[in-house]
């Protein structure tokens, strides 16, 4: 299988979050690779993993960074394709990150997900893959409407809570 998605980390202390990427993209039946890279320890790791990877078939980058988080930015930098970036709560509850991440120059966008926000990358990945692919594409819909199910379900919970002012 060829990758379509790359989720990328920067150690493996990453995992437990980034791990939510993998189970999402694994859900939607999307091939995913998960690699360890970082801007500050593998510099040249990161530019050849980021020359190379639209050639191989990938369509959407996730990169996952914690503290001073260079390793979407420095992606985007030098890839064409679109980087998601998750900002990780490694130090500062995640606010250097998502700041680091955040913050790009014009003309070098990341799609910054909220802090620990790994479900919501592959999500948006699974978006953007899923204008070009429509079996993708149907898979996400019906997920989708199981999130309405939940709210259904929360309101028929709520409605069993009774107070003498509550009138519903
Ligand atoms: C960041 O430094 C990594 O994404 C990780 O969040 C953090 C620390 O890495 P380890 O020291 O745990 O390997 O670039």
């Amino acid at each position: 299988m060829t990758p379509v998605v790359s989720i990328i980390m920067g150690s493996t202390s990453d995992l437990p979050v980034m791990r939510k990427a993998a189970d999402f993209l694994n859900s939607m039946e999307v091939p995913f690779e998960m690699l360890a890279l970082s801007a500050h320890r593998t510099p040249d790791e990161v530019a050849e993993f980021a020359r190379n990877a639209a050639t191989r078939g990938v369509k959407a980058i996730i990169a996952g960074a914690g503290m001073a988080a260079a390793l979407p930015g420095v992606i985007a930098a030098i890839t064409p394709l679109p980087v998601i970036g998750v900002p990780l709560s490694a130090t500062l509850q995640g606010q250097d990150a998502l700041l680091s991440i955040a913050q790009m120059p014009p003309g070098i966008p990341v799609a910054t997900t909220g802090i620990d926000g790994a479900m919501n990358a592959a999500v948006l990945a699974v978006r953007i893959l899923a204008i070009s692919d429509t079996a993708l594409a149907a898979r996400y819909d019906a997920w989708r409407a199981d999130l309405g199910k939940k709210i259904v379900k929360a309101n028929a919970d709520l409605s069993e809570i009774t107070y003498d002012f509550k009138t519903n």
